[in-house]
């Protein structure tokens, strides 16, 4: 039977870019494509439709489906126990990365019928067919129990060929112009072109998404070269003001045959716009580099994490000082710039190793157009392994808004995963106090902002420290 669904993005409930660009929840959008002509979708996205007056405009939908994120969880939970007031008779759902790693704190608060994990377009509608029933008795938890839901490189593929005419991104460019002269972002429509990142990295959750569904059907998926060129057209005829595509997954390039048969598309296609990509070091080979150069590539985002062996090793990040520094040698000789993500007082860092990437972070600034987004410690998400094995967690209890005369409260975030040894605590500790009282962090801190611009300061002030 056809059912309204409503998809609700996570509520941010701030008018400000903070720290990052922002960009439509492209994972609802895809849902929603999926089950075009099955079922019929609506999104609601905070960032754009106050949601208070928009659910109360809308008549009743059949299911409610939430996005929930760690960051704006209080407001997420205010909003879902607003739905579950007005609208007691609908079925409410969540799903996406916060709800796959923590769904018993969402049932433990009774905040959802149902949760679903991990990619969402054949699992929603599978749902919606009815044939979530499983058969077992409640006292038991299966495995391996159901059908596959991750997605195959043909279904990533028309998954990600959705209506961007529909997306508001327009709106979007407009919340970003304050931040957008950083030129990665402007006019930036965001794309996903594959599923999936097996390295496994301790502080980063994404290893872990797709297996927690469907722990036997992981692995590396990329979207058809052919398939790809047509969704690109189809973005510069629905946008023709976009100026750069963004491939912004976690390993965009992995597969060489696909990236650089794509790229020789794009060349002979001549398609009027430049690609930024995230990918790991090791795909940004020569024979990669020189391709994507030809087809627009005008900047590589990559996680570098740290610049010591030691560190390096120690979060299974698969690189070291070596292939960083012929990654870097790459680049130069391809005139390439690169945008670094680095963090800098990791759980298990030495204070050398705060040395060592504060200097490589000031290295590689030198070249006015790198940009690196360094994060000062690990926020600790769930999902990651030191999530689940580092004793040494800070914990913060943030508000839950009450909505007309909702239920409120507190819940318990965990915020960042400490530093072992004590002098890199105290370095990370006075850059906390440095972002309260130093004049350049508050006025930098005020309204939007990007995090890539403290990087510098932070990196100063680390190194004066030691
Ligand atoms: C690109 C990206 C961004 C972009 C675009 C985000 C956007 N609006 O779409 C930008 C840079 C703007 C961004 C911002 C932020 N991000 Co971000 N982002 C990502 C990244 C790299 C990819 C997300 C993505 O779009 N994937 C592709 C789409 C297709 O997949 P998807 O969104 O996951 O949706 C699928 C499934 O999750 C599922 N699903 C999702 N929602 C729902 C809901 C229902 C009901 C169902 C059934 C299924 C379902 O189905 C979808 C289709 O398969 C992820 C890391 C990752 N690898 O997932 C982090 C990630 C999602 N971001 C994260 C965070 C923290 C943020 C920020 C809060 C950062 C900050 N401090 O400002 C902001 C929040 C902005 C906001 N208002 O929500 C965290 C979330 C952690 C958590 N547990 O909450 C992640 C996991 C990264 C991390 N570990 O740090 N982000
Ligand atoms: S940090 Fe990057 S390479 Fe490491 S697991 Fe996460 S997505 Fe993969």
């Amino acid at each position: 039977m056809r059912k309204k669904v409503l998809l609700i993005s996570s509520w941010t409930n701030s008018p400000y870019v903070l720290g990052y660009y922002l960009s439509p929840p492209m994972g609802l959008y895809r849902m929603r494509h999926w089950l075009k002509g099955k079922h019929d979708v609506t999104i609601l996205d905070p960032n754009l439709d106050e949601p208070l007056g928009f659910l109360k405009k809308h008549e009743r939908f059949d299911i409610y489906g939430f996005c929930p994120t760690k960051d704006n969880l209080h407001n997420d939970i205010a909003l879902i126990r607003f739905v579950q007031k007005m609208f007691p008779e609908s079925t409410i759902i969540l799903g996406g990365v916060e709800a796959t790693y923590n769904y018993h704190l969402f049932f433990n608060m009774k905040l959802a019928d149902y949760i679903i994990l991990g990619e969402g377009e054949k699992a929603l509608e599978y749902f919606l067919d009815g044939k979530h029933e499983m058969h077992l008795p409640p006292s038991t938890l299966a495995r391996n129990y159901s059908y596959s839901t991750v997605l195959t490189p043909e279904e990533l593929s028309k998954a990600a060929n959705i209506d961007f005419s529909e997306l508001r991104i327009p709106e979007y460019w407009k919340r970003n112009e304050s931040v957008s002269e950083n030129s990665l972002s402007r006019n930036c429509v965001n794309l996903y072109i594959t599923n999936y990142c097996p390295q496994g990295c301790k502080f980063c959750s994404t290893t872990r998404f797709v297996r927690e569904a469907c722990p036997s059907g992981a692995k590396v998926n990329t979207i058809e070269p052919r398939a790809l060129i047509e969704i690109i057209k189809k973005v510069m005829r629905q946008l023709p003001e976009t100026k750069t595509i963004y491939f912004h997954d976690d390993n965009a390039c992995h597969d060489k045959e696909r990236t650089m048969e794509w790229c020789r598309l794009a060349i002979k296609e001549n398609l009027g716009v430049t690609f930024v990509a995230t990918s790991r070091i090791n795909h940004y080979d020569d024979e990669r580099l020189a391709i994507m150069k030809e087809a627009g590539f005008r900047k590589l985002s990559c996680g570098i994490e740290a610049y010591s062996d030691s560190l390096l090793k120690k979060i299974r990040k698969g690189q070291t000082t070596k292939t960083i520094d012929e990654f870097l040698k790459r680049t130069r000789m391809m005139d390439m710039p690169i945008h670094a993500n680095m963090i800098l007082c990791q759980p298990e860092a030495e204070v050398d190793d705060i040395k060592r990437s504060a200097e490589f972070c000031l290295r590689i600034l030198g070249d006015k157009r790198n940009t690196i987004t360094l994060e000062y410690y690990i926020k600790a998400y769930a999902g990651s392994w030191y999530y689940d094995n580092w004793d040494l967690i800070e914990y913060t209890h943030n508000t839950i808004p009450s909505i007309e005369g909702t239920k409120g409260g507190q819940v318990r975030i965990p915020v960042r995963f400490l530093p072992k040894n004590e002098k890199v605590r105290e370095i990370m500790y006075k850059i906390d106090e440095a972002h309260r009282t130093d004049e350049f962090f508050i006025e930098a801190r005020k309204g939007n902002f990007l995090t890539s611009n403290l990087t510098r300061e932070i990196c100063e002030l680390a190194l004066n420290e030691l």
